[in-house]
């Protein structure tokens, strides 16, 4: 069952005061992956991101999936929905269309988003829905224990392959680009700071973001280790890429191997929005969630009990 997260007091607090401080975004629990796991890393660089860009925990809410990674909404304070397995963006396009005055970040680990989601990508993706989906790609199913996920490397030794991985894996960067998606970055666990702003660009982009987050499973993936990604990781921005190339955004997207770009490969910000296109949206009358229904307390409440 679907779980839903509302900010505590001291988000409000924060709000009424209008000031955001840097501990408004912080959760009520504790998050319980395993020391070193790089999702501490996108938490906090999520947390400073919102942060930086001066939003308040009521103006966001975070979505997720099921994985080690989708458990992101309980140790963040804004609001927030545990969904189920590969389903965040489904229910965050609901929620950007019931109330498009929110910030909808979608977060889920590479099997939650590209495996059992990998349907629910593509068509957020080609529908530009204003949302940033933030995937914590560890390489492997990491709340299951240690599975082949489709980012897993061909020849990979798992649970699940203890002879080697036999199948191709995705590249999620290129694929985006061809699928729609108007900002495509990916990012590195071990490079915060760089994070924090990929995640401002995206978070501020208008239409579907994607950050593919390398962000390492240091208890059942011994391949895709910090070790392995440090010496190859190579920031786009240090090397003068033009986001807008989309022919060399392709060419940096698909590189892999002893080199692999990461930073913002492209970005698209004149394809108009899902929202953009619906003019119930833009009649003057604010967000749908905040309208009036037109109908009494009583046929409302005939409604809800007749859905539910
Ligand atoms: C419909 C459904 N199928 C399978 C599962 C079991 N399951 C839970 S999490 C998970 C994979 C999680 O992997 P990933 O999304 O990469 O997240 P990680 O734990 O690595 O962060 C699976 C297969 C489930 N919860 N629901
Ligand atoms: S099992 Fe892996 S992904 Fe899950 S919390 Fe531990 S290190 Fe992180
Ligand atoms: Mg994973």
């Amino acid at each position: 069952m679907s779980t839903i997260i509302e900010p505590t007091p001291a988000a409000e607090t924060a709000q009424s005061a209008a000031q955001v401080v840097k501990d408004s975004y912080k959760g009520k629990i504790h998050p319980d992956w395993c020391p070193g796991c790089g999702d501490f890393s996108v938490l906090s660089a999520l947390q400073a991101a919102l942060f930086e860009l001066g939003l308040k925990p009521h103006q966001v809410v975070v979505i997720s999936g099921i994985g080690c990674s989708s458990n992101l909404p309980g140790f963040i304070n804004t609001y927030g929905m545990h969904t189920l397995h590969g389903r965040s963006l489904p229910v965050g396009t609901g929620v950007k269309l019931g109330n498009h005055s929110l910030k909808v970040i979608c977060v889920g680990g590479d099997g939650d988003g590209y495996g059992i989601g990998g349907n629910h990508l593509t068509h957020t993706m080609r529908r530009n829905v204003d949302l940033t989906y933030i995937v914590m790609d560890n390489q492997i199913y990491g709340l299951t224990t240690g599975q082949t996920s489709p980012t897993s490397s061909k020849g990979m030794k798992t649970k699940s392959t203890p002879h080697g991985n036999v199948e191709n894996a995705i590249n999620p960067m290129p694929m985006a680009m061809m699928g729609g998606a108007t900002y495509v970055a990916r990012g590195f666990s071990g490079k915060q700071k760089h994070l924090v702003e990929l995640l401002k660009g995206a978070i501020t982009h208008k239409g579907f973001s994607l950050v593919d987050v390398f962000s390492p499973c240091v208890t059942y993936n011994k391949d895709n280790t910090y070790q392995w990604f440090n010496p190859r990781v190579k920031i786009l921005e240090e090397h003068g890429h033009d986001p807008r190339n989309f022919q060399k955004a392709l060419e940096k997207a698909c590189q892999w191997g002893e080199e692999i770009p990461i930073g913002l490969l492209w970005k698209n910000p004149e394809l108009p929005a899902l929202e953009d296109l619906e003019p119930v949206l833009h009649d003057g009358n604010g967000p749908l969630a905040l309208r009036q229904l037109g109908i009494t307390d009583e046929q409302a409440q005939a409604l809800i009990k007749e859905l539910l």
